[in-house]
């Protein structure tokens, strides 16, 4: 399979899994699965043709992990505005946690500190790296730094989602460092 028929699979699984199921005539359970099967057939259905070795191949390369397998039904791993129960048990996290975003947003940032805008939750970076890559979807990366020990010192709660991404209901601002 060819790398724009992996991503155009992927977004399709996004749009579907986290965001707008009905449109296709899923229900997704309370945690966020579905089962393989009425998943391929959805997608028949409705004019998105993908054979289970396909899908197979995006879950098991996708660069970001985004969607898990496990026996027989699949979800998205993270980003859902649909709302669903991921199930993920409260973590404690590394001292220093990253977010990625652009200047545009900084000032509303300093404000309020950082906010889930449509998802569940503010989504942190474990590394630098993956932090300007969030970021520079959207322009220049501005990376924050979190200091997410103190959080959690201070009773805000942390879960992992299962492809590495760490999630926090809100980070007030006087928990970031902005450059
Ligand atoms: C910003 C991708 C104004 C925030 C990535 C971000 C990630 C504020 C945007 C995952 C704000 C929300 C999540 C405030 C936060 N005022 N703007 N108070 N608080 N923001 O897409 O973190 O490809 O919902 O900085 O790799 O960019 O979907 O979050 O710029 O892991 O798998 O509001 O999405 O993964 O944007 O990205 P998003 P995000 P996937």
């Amino acid at each position: 399979m060819d790398e724009r028929r992996m991503i155009r699979i992927s977004k399709y699984l996004a749009r579907h899994l986290r965001h707008d199921p009905q449109r296709i005539g899923l229900t997704l359970d309370e945690h966020g699965w579905v089962p393989v099967d009425v998943l391929l057939r959805a997608a028949a259905d409705h004019g998105f043709a993908i054979t289970a070795a396909e899908l197979w191949q995006v879950v098991e390369s996708n660069d970001k992990r985004r969607y898990a397998i496990e026996d027989g039904r699949i979800r998205a791993s993270q980003g859902h505005s649909v709302p669903v129960d991921l199930d993920l048990p409260v973590l404690e996290p590394p001292e220093v946690l990253y977010h990625g975003t652009v200047g545009r947003f900084l000032a509303a940032i300093k404000e309020e500190g950082l906010r889930p805008m449509s998802r569940h939750h503010v989504h942190l970076s474990p590394d630098r790296e993956t932090a300007t890559r969030v970021g520079a979807r959207r322009g220049v990366a501005v990376v924050l730094v979190v200091a997410a020990g103190a959080m959690h010192a201070e009773g805000h709660e942390f879960r992992r989602s299962a492809n590495g991404v760490w999630l926090a209901a809100h980070v007030p601002p006087g928990y970031l460092r902005f450059p």
